[in-house]
């Protein structure tokens, strides 16, 4: 909550992976230290058979010295007891790219229009976070809808995070330049 304790930081209720799944546009992003997706980021989910949760996701990335090109990268998902609170280990299409096991929280989500996601990387010795990301999602290429930015507003508070997300545009680089290898 707003005491900034990762531990008392609320997720959404009774998660439904099968309605989360499908696509998400990032329309906004607070940065892990060393970054790496810049903007362009859009992640689909899907359920399988099994019922597990994967993710693809897409974004611009500078890598190498300037070299900037679109970043493929899969993830899964492993569940926790929490249902919105899940660990993900993800890697890149390319091996060149980032891999990683990081939690992924489900903050909130009305499944239709928005989501909001979390994830403290490095927890300080106060139980606060030294190092998170996080990102809004919209179902909608071109950004939330006016009644959505209220209720992830007050999200990006409780996971004390206001004032620290930077908006990611969408300019169509990631759907022309397919990924290739430098
Ligand atoms: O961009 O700096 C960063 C951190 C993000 C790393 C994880 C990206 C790959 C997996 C995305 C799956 C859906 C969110």
């Amino acid at each position: 909550g707003q005491d900034c304790q990762v531990a008392n930081i609320q997720v959404v209720p009774n998660f439904d992976r099968a309605r989360y799944a499908g696509t998400w546009y990032a329309v906004a992003k607070k940065d892990p230290e060393g970054l790496f997706l810049l903007d362009n980021i859009k992640a689909t989910f899907i359920v399988g058979e099994d019922g597990k949760m994967t993710a693809s996701a897409r974004g611009r990335v500078i890598i190498l010295n300037n070299w900037e090109m679109c970043a493929d990268m899969l993830a899964t998902f492993e569940e926790t007891p929490d249902p919105a609170k899940f660990r993900m280990k993800y890697w890149g299409v390319a091996s060149y790219l980032q891999t990683g096991n990081d939690d992924h929280w489900v903050i909130d989500t009305d499944y239709d229009n928005y989501a909001v996601h979390y994830s403290c990387r490095l927890l300080d010795s106060d139980g606060t976070c030294l190092d998170s990301y996080s990102f809004i999602f919209s179902r909608h290429p071109t950004g939330l809808r006016a009644e959505d930015q209220r209720i992830v507003t007050q999200k990006k508070m409780e996971v004390c995070l206001l004032g620290k997300y930077r908006r990611i545009s969408h300019t169509g680089f990631c759907e022309t330049n397919l990924s290739v290898d430098p």
